[in-house]
């Protein structure tokens, strides 16, 4: 029977850590969740032959969070001599393609290759990790199971849950029929990215419209990137006297950081980027390009037409993670420790966890060296050393050869890596936007060998920052 072949490989995963105590009773879970999966299984509510089994820890999820996971898991696996052994560790996903999305302003924008951003999710899942590509329907949390499409119930030790955003096209009246025509584009999906570039090259003259949803949304930078940069391809074509440019967001304002948004500003007072605030995009006719626009103050509602509208669709977590999640869909983490707070052999990161800061790659790759730490330890009843402070980045690319690299954390204060004034425009942060970070990301993040610049930025202040 598959439940029986548990095995202890989390506690002695957790014994080849370094960063651990060493514990001589470490009690684990197993039990548990063996009696209630066996009970199950006399009232027949188990298909024998669907019933992949029991994991130390299953992943949701192998998108950036996931995949970072994964592989911390597979080093550890492999120290411990499990270097082909996939029965401890299970990663669900039903995607074709991991795909790496920061990446997508520029494709978008006609300055890289649609094709740099993804691989095949197949080759990038390690080959000591069980990959599940299936859709998880159901998550049963007080009996740490979880239910799979097409494989049926699995049950797990420690759950890890980083399924990210859906966007909610449906949100907006006419946005899917608009995207089947070509004056509006979007950087937020594989399908719609590709139809940016053309977009910006085909409009000679007109209304250009850049939108803001009233929702989180991944990458919150990126709404406003692509329209620095189609301003700087429009000037460079000399067409720029013919284009109105606006940004209609819903936020009240440019940024929440008060340092990059007084430069944000001042880049769009300089440029005549008209900015409409509390101005959330609630319907597109797209036979007559005409996009209407709520006031969410006053309800007023205004009609703008377009003649090229890059629309950020509304955003929001899957609804199977209802039973973790939160009055507003996000799974409900402790903000430092990233344990949920009501099942502790639960954690969540990326953007379906409900922590309070901006949604970004960077964001990922700082919870994923706090969540793996802390659930080892967890796991063995010792304390949970890390706390995530809230740390983000956003590279905001204001042009072709500019970009202000945004670093903050929970506080909206500044946490910068570099010792120079990262609010300034500068070629260098934009070459490390365009060139150094697809080779990190690729070559060390999706491998498990990133958890942000802490120890870069700890090297440049000389010690003196945490
Ligand atoms: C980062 O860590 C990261 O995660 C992988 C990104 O996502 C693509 C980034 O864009 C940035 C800027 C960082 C932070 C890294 C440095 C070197 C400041």
């Amino acid at each position: 029977m598959n439940i029986a072949r548990s095995t202890d490989a989390f506690w002695t995963l957790s014994r080849s850590s370094k960063r651990l105590l060493k514990s001589k009773n470490g009690v684990l879970r197993e039990f548990d969740v063996l009696r209630y999966a066996s009970s199950r299984l006399k009232r027949n509510q188990i298909n024998l032959h669907e019933m992949p089994g029991l994991y130390d820890a299953v992943i949701i999820g192998g998108g950036t969070a996931g995949m970072n996971l994964a592989h911390r898991f597979k080093s550890a696996l492999h120290d411990l001599g499990h270097a082909g052994d996939r029965r401890h560790v299970a990663l669900i996903d039903h995607s074709t393609f991991h795909y790496y999305q920061p990446i997508w302003t520029l494709v978008g924008a006609g300055a890289k290759k649609f094709e740099s951003s993804f691989m095949n999710m197949q080759d990038l899942v390690p080959t000591n990790i069980y990959h599940i590509a299936d859709r998880v329907n159901e998550i049963d949390p007080a009996n740490n199971s979880i239910r799979t499409a097409k494989k049926g119930w699995l049950f797990y030790k420690q759950l890890f849950v980083c399924t990210g955003m859906e966007l909610d096209i449906d949100r907006i009246k006419g946005l899917q029929q608009a995207f089947e025509t070509p004056f509006v584009v979007s950087n937020y999906s594989p399908e719609t990215v590709k139809k940016t570039w053309i977009a910006m090259q085909d409009i000679q003259k007109g209304n250009a419209i850049f939108t803001f949803p009233n929702s989180p949304v991944k990458c919150p930078g990126a709404p406003q990137k692509i329209m620095y940069l189609a301003d700087h391809y429009w000037r460079k074509q000399k067409r720029r006297n013919n284009i109105n440019i606006q940004f209609n967001s819903a936020l009240a304002g440019i940024f929440s950081v008060q340092k990059y948004a007084k430069e944000l500003n001042a880049i769009c007072e300089k440029r005549n980027l008209t900015r409409n605030f509390r101005h959330d995009l609630i319907e597109i006719d797209p036979v007559s390009r005409a996009a209407t626009f709520e006031n969410l103050d006053t309800h007023e509602k205004t009609i703008f037409n377009y003649d090229f509208m890059h629309v950020t669709p509304p955003q929001r977590p899957p609804s199977v993670l209802k039973p973790i999640a939160d009055a507003n869909g996000f799974v409900d983490v402790d903000p430092g420790t990233l344990q949920h707070k009501q099942y502790k052999n639960i954690w969540a990161l990326g953007d379906c966890a409900n922590l309070p800061t901006s949604k970004t790659a960077a964001a990922a790759a700082a919870q994923t060296k706090v969540v793996f730490y802390n659930a080892m330890n967890a796991l063995n009843n010792f304390p949970l050393p890390y706390k995530y402070d809230g740390y983000t980045s956003c590279p905001l690319v204001t042009g072709y050869g500019k970009c202000i690299l945004a670093e903050f954390d929970y506080k909206l204060e500044p946490k910068e890596t570099f010792p120079i004034n990262q609010a300034k425009e500068r070629l260098s942060m934009y070459i490390l936007k365009k060139n150094l970070m697809p080779w990190l990301y690729w070559f060390f993040h999706v491998k498990g060998k990133w958890s942000g610049p802490g120890l870069m930025r700890k090297i440049f202040r000389l010690g003196f920052s945490n």
